[in-house]
C-alpha cells in the first residue's frame, strides 16, 4: 500500500470514529505526567509506553456485543514492574479490568478475598493476604506518588488508538528518552462506526452477514509522524511456531521496528525472541529461580538496547 492510500485509511478511521471522552483531560494528565509530576523531571529522563490488554471491536453503536483480541494483560503488568525498577516512567495504556501491576501475587477477586468483617461495622486484612496486600499496596503507592506511574484505561479499538495517538504526541519532544513497548493485541479488523448499527442487532432477522474492514496499521505513522524519535518494540503473537519468525521479520522491516518481540501463545511465559536487524535472541524465564517472569530479562535486554541508541543518537548529534 503507498503512503498515501495508508494517511487517507488513517485519516478515515479517526475521522469517523466516536469522540474521546475526556481527551483534553488526558492530553493535560499526559504533559504534567511526562513533564512535571516527578522528582527529577527533564528532557534526559527515560519514559516507557507499555500497552497491555486486547481492544475490542464493538458491533452496535450501543454496544451488546463485540469481538475481543486474547490477552490477559499480565506481559504489560509485569514488564511495567521490571520497566520502573530500571528507572523508567510509564504510562500504561492497559484494557480495563486486565492484570495491573504490583497485583500478581492477590486473589483474583482481591476485595472479596483479602478481606474480611471485623465485627459489624468495620473490616480488615485476612492474616493470610496481609503481607501480599501490603507489598502491593507500598509499591503501588511509591510508583503512583514517584510520578513513576500513569496508568490509562481502554477498551474499545477506537480509543485505544486515539488514546496511543495522543501519549505519542506528548511523548515526541523526549525523542530519543522515549520508548513505545507495544505488548497490547490489536485488532485486524473493525466495523467503522458510520456503517455500525445504532441498536442491538436482532437475531430474528437470521443469520448475521458482516464486513469487517482492516484496522490501518498506525506502527507506521508512530515511527515516522507521530513520535518520530522514539525507541519501537512491538510484540508479534502466532499459534503456529513455523510462521513466527518469518512475521516477525516481517513487522521489523514494514513498520521500521528497533526490535519485535515474536511469541507463541501457548509458550508466551517462558519465552520470546527478540527480532532485530544484527539477528534473533532468545529470552527464557530462568527456571531455576521460582516465581522468576520472562520480563524480567526482557525489559533487561531492551533498556540495554535502548542506552545503546540513545548514546549512539547522541554522538550522531555532537
Ligand atoms: C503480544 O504478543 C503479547 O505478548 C501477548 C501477551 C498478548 C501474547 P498476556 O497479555 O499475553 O500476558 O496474556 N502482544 C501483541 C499481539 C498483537 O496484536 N500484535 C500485532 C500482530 O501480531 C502487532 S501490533 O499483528
Amino acid at each position: 500500500m503507498d503512503s498515501a492510500t495508508l494517511h487517507e485509511e488513517i485519516h478515515s478511521f479517526f475521522e469517523s470514529a466516536p469522540p474521546l471522552k475526556e481527551s483534553a483531560k488526558i492530553t493535560d494528565k499526559l504533559n504534567r505526567f511526562i513533564h512535571f509530576d516527578s522528582p527529577s523531571p527533564g528532557k534526559g529522563r527515560r519514559v516507557v509506553c507499555v500497552t497491555s490488554g486486547g481492544t475490542t471491536v464493538p458491533l452496535e453503536q450501543r454496544c451488546v456485543r463485540y469481538i475481543d483480541n486474547f490477552s490477559s494483560g499480565h506481559r504489560g503488568a509485569a514488564s511495567t514492574e521490571y520497566f520502573i525498577k530500571a528507572g523508567y516512567k510509564v504510562i500504561l495504556l492497559y484494557r480495563r479490568g486486565t492484570c495491573q501491576p504490583y497485583c500478581s501475587s492477590l486473589p483474583e477477586d482481591p476485595l472479596l478475598e483479602c478481606f474480611e468483617l471485623a465485627d459489624d461495622s468495620d473490616f480488615r486484612v485476612r492474616q493470610s493476604h496481609s503481607e501480599a496486600v501490603k507489598g502491593a499496596i507500598m509499591n503501588h503507592h511509591a510508583a503512583v506518588a514517584g510520578g513513576l506511574l500513569l496508568k490509562l484505561p481502554f477498551t474499545t479499538i477506537f480509543e485505544y488508538l486515539q488514546m496511543l495517538r495522543i501519549i505519542a504526541s506528548s511523548m515526541k519532544s523526549l525523542e530519543y528518552h522515549a520508548m513505545f513497548y507495544l505488548a497490547a493485541a490489536v485488532s485486524d479488523f473493525y466495523v467503522p462506526w458510520k456503517s455500525m448499527a445504532e441498536h442491538k442487532i436482532q437475531s430474528a432477522s437470521g443469520p448475521l452477514d458482516m464486513r469487517l474492514m482492516q484496522v490501518p496499521k498506525m506502527l507506521s505513522v508512530l515511527r515516522t509522524e507521530w513520535s518520530p524519535s522514539a525507541f519501537c518494540i512491538s510484540f508479534k503473537l502466532e499459534t503456529d511456531s513455523k510462521i513466527l519468525l518469518e512475521k516477525a521479520n516481517m513487522a521489523l522491516k514494514k513498520y521500521k521496528m528497533h526490535s519485535v518481540v515474536a511469541n507463541e501463545l501457548l509458550t508466551r511465559k517462558e519465552e520470546v525472541t527478540v527480532v532485530t536487524e544484527n539477528g534473533n535472541i532468545s529470552v527464557r524465564r530462568d527456571k531455576t529461580r521460582p516465581g522468576s517472569e520472562v520480563e524480567d530479562p526482557l525489559v533487561e535486554l531492551l533498556v540495554k538496547k535502548h542506552s545503546t541508541y540513545i548514546n549512539d543518537a547522541i554522538a550522531q548529534d555532537l
